[in-house]
């Protein structure tokens, strides 16, 4: 039997299964097909004592097809597979290189034992998509690696580098050498041996109580999303169910959330993410070389962006004004390693060897030998035209100069040096080295190898790196601001800032927008507006609430008061803050009335929504999934609803437009509704069935 993705050869008694389903084997129908017809044919030939199971290509199987995921299941199903591989009268050994993922894994721990490669991963990341795994992974991993580690296993949804899954138990053998060599010769060992089935294996005994608790945690945290709380439930179900009744309940689960909002909502994510690094006019674009990167500025910021860069395997320059801010830096980046060896994320060998690939000095001239340099000083134009402008005489011609400029122009930081087509902004996220934003701004005059540069290093740092054009705060901060503004509007009509976050996180936001506020301080916006208050539209309707804030020292917790007060770094409501607000309404003679969590929660998504079609249609996103990872990636905004412009696409563009339209009823100048999302309302279209800008 030979299938297009499936093939079995057999060879001295041993049939080795292999599948090859380019690029990462998922289990699509035809695999799922090819594979039972070949575990069937091997434990009918009397030529066959035992079984391998390998795939073909980079990787083993890294889950079922995504793809095929919200459509009708077609038969075989996973769970058939499975099984059959399970009850096959012949030892099956898996043998895994790259990723066992998913429907991957779930093959494997169905098969009579595993041998993996050391640097292969293993793991059960279905709730990243929505569901649980539907193919015995809540049943059949407890009964190895015992309840409390498999409840983590199938909630954080992170795989496991093979060693760490040996040590628990859901991997047998690490490969010293040729693994398809060593999967045979372990498959003839089991000849003749007892058959160990994973599903006839009891369930290790455990503190029942501790992991209720461990569940109830992953609820908790969660913050509305289900199928993290569901997947702990099943693998507590393991220990309460024979096998056969727990792998039926597991797949009725399952079946549930994968036509769920939120699985649709995840998919969405996951195959958004894999469109971000296809930019129009740079297919055949080969990035510039990076291996040295200089950073000039080593506060908060640029010590993250170091850090980042030292994790990647660059070498770093960093440059400060001065002896003590470069000491200061040096102490802030060791810091951030500590932390990292604190919570055993590192060891202090790798500390040793990332801080010997950093320099620090407080002489520009260092920079010499960099092929990118990136900037995180203070966000002011001419301190950060003064530095370009510099550096353009110190490094080499083809160096790549990046701003990491949250607001300013990136061309008129450009337009002062020699070459601004070697000018890109990399504008990173706070903290710089833990949030995986990159947004990548392509300013008028940057070169497409440049723009194809900052891409290949954004990848290399692991960061989730999306293309922007220029505008005043790019993707983000521009969606921010206008959610910002709405949610100030709503203090005045009635709603106070406890109101705001709680409707908000009650979205499934970490943190409503007050209490951000406080945390980052309210002194940042505070400049902003002040930089633009000479051309700001007199039209534009103005909060002047946090102005008033600001003036009376108010700047959030580094003062210990904001928009809430904090004794204790506990965040407290304040009525000196309901007095203000109230005072203010009545100042503009708004009768403030009770505004509902839905009002609120359909006032912001409209607000981002009709934001994100005016970006879209200047073109400065390429494509609305951009949008969405943007907010949920730099804004915390939930992935389990798919971001705001998928969202709305679920919800209809018509309901949101009718939001919007209400917006510029109350709120006129500046909210009036976008020409593209008038258009597709009326044409009952999404914004997915737009084509990427070209
Ligand atoms: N199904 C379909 N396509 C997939 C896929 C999958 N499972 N995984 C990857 N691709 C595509 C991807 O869209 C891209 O396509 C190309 O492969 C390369 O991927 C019953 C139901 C394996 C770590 O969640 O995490 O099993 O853009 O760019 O960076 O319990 O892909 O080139 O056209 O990501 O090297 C569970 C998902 C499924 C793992 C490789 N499995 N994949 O990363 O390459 S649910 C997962 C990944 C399940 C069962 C349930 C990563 C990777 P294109 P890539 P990469």
């Amino acid at each position: 039997m030979q299938s297009s993705v499936v093939r079995i050869t057999t060879q001295s008694g041993i049939a080795l299964i292999e599948i090859d389903n380019p690029p990462v084997n998922a289990t699509s129908h035809a695999v799922r097909e090819g594979l039972l017809a070949a575990v069937a044919q091997a434990a009918g030939d009397s030529a066959v004592e035992a079984i391998v199971i390998a795939a073909a290509g980079r990787t083993f199987v890294a889950g079922a097809d995504i793809k095929e995921q919200g459509k009708p299941s077609q038969p075989p199903i996973l769970p058939d597979v499975c099984n059959a591989i399970e009850n096959c009268p012949k030892p099956v050994v898996a043998a895994i290189h790259g990723t066992a993922l998913g429907g991957g894994f779930e093959l494997t721990l169905a098969a009579h034992t595993r041998i993996a490669t050391a640097d292969a991963r293993v793991g059960l990341p279905e709730v990243n998509l929505g569901i649980i795994p539907g193919a015995g992974g809540t049943q059949r991993a407890p009964r190895l690696c015992g309840v409390p580690a498999a409840i983590d296993l199938v909630t954080n949804g992170k795989p496991l580098p093979a060693p760490r899954a040996q040590a628990l138990g859901l991997i047998d053998r690490i490969a010293k050498d040729d693994l398809r060599a060593e999967a045979t010769s372990y498959a003839r060992e089991l000849i003749g041996k007892p058959i160990r089935r994973t599903g006839a294996l009891p369930v290790p005994d455990f503190d029942h109580v501790a992991a209720e608790q461990q569940v109830a945690a992953v609820e908790k945290k969660a913050r509305g999303q289900i199928s993290p709380g569901k997947a702990g439930r099943a693998v507590l179900m393991s220990a309460e169910l024979p096998i056969a009744e727990g792998l039926a309940r597991e797949r009725a689960i399952y079946s549930e959330l994968v036509s769920s909002d939120q699985a649709a909502a995840l998919r969405h994510v996951f195959f958004a993410e894999r469109q971000t690094a296809k930019v129009p006019g740079l297919d055949d674009v080969s990035p510039r070389t990076v291996a040295t990167i200089g950073i000039a500025g080593a506060g908060t910021m640029g010590s993250g962006i170091a850090v980042a860069c030292l994790d990647a395997g660059y070498r770093v320059i960093a440059v400060e004004q001065n002896e003590a801010a470069a000491q200061a830096g040096e102490k802030r980046i060791a810091s951030l390693y500590d932390r990292a060896i604190r919570s055993k994320r590192i060891s202090e060998a790798d500390k040793a060897e990332r801080l010997s690939r950093l320099t620090l000095a407080v002489d520009r001239a260092a920079f010499a030998p960099a092929d990118l340099v990136i900037e995180a000083v203070f966000d002011d134009l001419p301190v950060k035209q003064e530095l370009f402008k510099s550096l353009d005489t110190i490094v080499r011609p083809d160096a790549v100069l990046a701003t990491n400029t949250s607001y300013l122009d990136p061309d008129e930081i450009a337009a002062v040096t020699a070459h601004p087509e070697r000018v890109v902004g990399m504008h990173f996220f706070s903290p710089a080295h833990v949030m995986r934003l990159l947004e990548v701004v392509n300013a008028a005059r940057t070169a497409p190898d440049v723009l194809a540069t900052a891409l290949a290093v954004g990848k290399k740092l692991r960061k989730l790196s999306i293309v922007s054009g220029v505008c005043e705060g790019f993707i983000g901060n521009r969606i921010y601001a206008m959610y910002r503004k709405q949610c100030e509007y709503m203090l005045e009509d009635g709603a106070l800032p406890q109101d705001v976050d709680a409707a908000l996180e009650a979205y499934g936001l970490p943190m409503g927008p007050f209490a951000v506020n406080d945390l980052s301080g309210l002194d940042i916006a505070w400049a902003r507006r002040k930089r633009l208050a000479p051309t700001r539209d007199p039209r534009e309707r103005y909060v002047a609430i946090p102005d008033k804030l600001c003036e009376m020292g108010r700047l959030g917790q580094k003062t210990g008061a904001g928009w809430y007060r904090y004794a204790d770094g506990k965040r407290t409501i304040d009525a000196d803050v309901t007095a203000l607000i109230e005072a203010a309404s009545k100042e503009k003679e708004i009768s403030r009335r009770q505004i509902s969590r839905a009002e609120i929660q359909a006032r912001v998504l409209a607000t981002m929504v009709n934001e994100g079609a005016k970006i879209l249609a200047e073109g400065i996103a390429l494509r609305a999934s951009d949008i969405d990872l943007v907010l949920i990636n730099g804004y915390g905004y939930p992935a389990w609803r798919g971001g705001p412009m998928f969202e709305a696409g679920r919800m209809g563009l018509d309901k949101v437009l009718s939001k919007v339209e209400q917006l510029a009823e109350r709120d006129g100048f500046g909210w009036e509704p976008a020409p593209l999302l008038v258009e597709l309302a009326r044409a009952g279209k999404t914004f997915a069935e737009l084509p990427a800008k070209a």
